[in-house]
């Protein structure tokens, strides 16, 4: 039997508990407006470690497993510091610091609460003391005074991974801007608890501007410029590391349907990017890498040394191309690379004829391309191995950035050169493709093309110059083009 005391309590003990949850309730989802997850604002500072693991790193565009379910851990790391000369694009090469050997330097995937214990190795053949400053350590200098270390030593130091976030870490050794401007830049991934959501495709990619005594397409060894990082004036800015490193053979590759992740990040020195995916929509952004999610998104600000993780679903098949919307760095100075999804077509999606996903920077029409207000070139007299030489340089600017520094050209979207049957089936029609532009269909070694080349607004010898270049190139029938054959088409 129960007494109405008992019953009293009882009800009053329910009410409690409705009401808590009531509150507690109305506190996590105040919580998650704010933050996008209440489970960002625990304090890792205390968690404990079950167990011991050596981490695997990996050289970009690649990312480790994700950490998925397993418990904070004790973490090993290695990392070995390279200067080493690589290409910057093609013909132009740059003596590169790294993390690991590449550019941005291998990717850390780490857990919340991990104890990491870090060993930073300086190779002996380096010229110059390097150090890592992490921007997920907490503690001086996010390490960069415990990992100084000088050619041909190691240091090994720790740190407790307390938030979760997507972060830089750089060099931090003086010249400090002249350590990022050569390379020395990755990034690290804190996993909250349980991992992020599982996708189909991760991808790291990261943003770096370069300085060069030559200009950009200026061939040979090309030394780092001190003023020109100064006045912040970059020849090239490029994702990973060098113009052609996300694109022709080194494009990422996903299928329609999938699900895909990047980890971006800009290691500057100097510029911020306006990171924009041309043919998508970023569903989900981790705005600077924290926890705050920021839903459809076209363009993102990624300030120098910060970061930011980007999801979205690749529905239909086309060439995403990733850019810095500040587009000059995009089609000039190398920050571009693709995504090509493969797969099937989806109409309703998407049933543009020809153009999926690419940008036409001149519009619908067949534009003129500026020229540089120089007063016109008088035709001189170059013999064919000049003419090649200097066709190259004008390729580099005029071409590369449609037709690809391999001449491979995008598929779908911007013809081939290399091999091109087009191009090699008749001299007279190439010129005047370059003269006055061209639009309409046209079928290049078997495949249509319908879409537009502005006219390039060179003069005669520029002409000459890189359509023997390009004849010269490639597997190309190895034609010469004179000014003078040039000139003739032109009246
Ligand atoms: C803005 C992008 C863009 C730039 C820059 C560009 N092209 Fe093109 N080019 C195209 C497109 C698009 C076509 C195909 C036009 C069509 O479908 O009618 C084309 C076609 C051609 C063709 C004929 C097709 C073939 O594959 O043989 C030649 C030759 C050519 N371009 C050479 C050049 C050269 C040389 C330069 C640099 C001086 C250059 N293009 C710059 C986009 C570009
Ligand atoms: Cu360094």
């Amino acid at each position: 039997m129960t007494t109405l005391k008992s019953r009293l309590f009882k009800g009053y003990f329910y009410l409690l508990l409705l009401l808590s949850a009531f509150v507690f309730n109305a506190c996590t989802q105040s919580q998650s407006k704010n933050t996008g997850n209440s489970k960002y604002m625990k304090d890792h500072s205390k968690t404990k470690v079950f167990g011991e693991m050596v981490a695997e790193l990996t050289s970009p565009p690649l990312v480790p497993p994700p950490v998925g379910n397993r418990p904070a851990m004790k973490l090993y790391m290695e990392m070995e510091i390279i200067e080493e000369e690589m290409e910057m694009s093609n013909g132009v090469s740059y003596v590169y610091w790294t993390f690991g050997g590449t550019v941005p330097g291998s990717f850390i995937r780490a857990r919340v609460g991990d104890e990491v214990e870090f060993t930073i190795k300086n190779h002996p053949n380096n010229k110059l003391p390097h150090n890592i400053d992490l921007h997920a350590v907490t503690g001086q200098g996010g390490g960069a005074e415990a990992s100084f270390v000088a050619p041909g030593h190691e240091k090994t130091f720790s740190f407790k991974l307390i938030n979760p976030g997507l972060f830089v870490y750089h060099c931090a050794t003086a010249p400090v801007g002249m350590h990022i401007a050569n390379g020395m830049y990755g990034l690290i991934l804190v996993e909250p608890e349980g991992g992020l959501p599982p996708v189909d495709k991760e991808f790291y990619v990261m943003q770096g501007d370069f300085y060069t005594e030559g200009k950009f397409g200026d061939p040979g060894l090309q030394p780092f410029d001190m003023q020109k990082a100064y006045d912040e004036r970059p020849d090239y800015v490029v994702f990973n590391g060098s113009v052609n490193a996300l694109s022709g053979e080194n494009a990422l590759q996903a299928k329609a349907g999938e699900t895909i992740r990047i980890f971006f990040g800009n290691g500057g020195p100097n510029l911020a990017s306006s990171f924009h995916v041309i043919g998508e929509i970023f569903d989900k952004v981790y705005v600077d890498g924290g926890d705050q999610i920021n839903y459809n998104v076209g363009t993102t600000l990624i300030p120098a040394g910060g970061a930011a993780i980007l999801e979205f679903k690749a529905e239909v098949p086309s060439n995403l191309v990733l850019v810095d919307h500040s587009i000059f760095r995009a089609f000039n100075k190398g920050a571009l690379g693709i995504i090509s999804v493969t797969g099937e077509e989806n109409k309703k999606i998407f049933a543009g004829e020809i153009m999926e996903g690419i940008y036409m920077p001149e519009g619908g029409t067949i534009q003129k391309m500026p020229k540089d207000g120089n007063a016109v070139k008088q035709p001189v007299s170059l013999t064919k191995s000049e003419l090649i030489e200097s066709g190259k340089k004008i390729y580099m600017q005029a071409c590369f950035a449609c037709h690809q520094a391999n001449g491979e050209g995008v598929a779908n979207a911007f013809p081939p050169l290399a091999k091109a049957d087009f191009l090699n089936a008749d001299e007279n029609r190439a010129i005047d493709v370059l003269l006055h532009g061209l639009s309409g269909e046209i079928t290049v070694n078997g495949k249509k093309y319908n879409s537009i080349m502005p006219s390039q607004q060179l003069s005669d010898s520029e002409v000459a110059a890189v359509l023997t270049y390009v004849y010269n190139s490639w597997g190309n029938k190895g034609s010469e083009i004179t000014p003078e054959m040039v000139s003739k088409r032109r009246k």
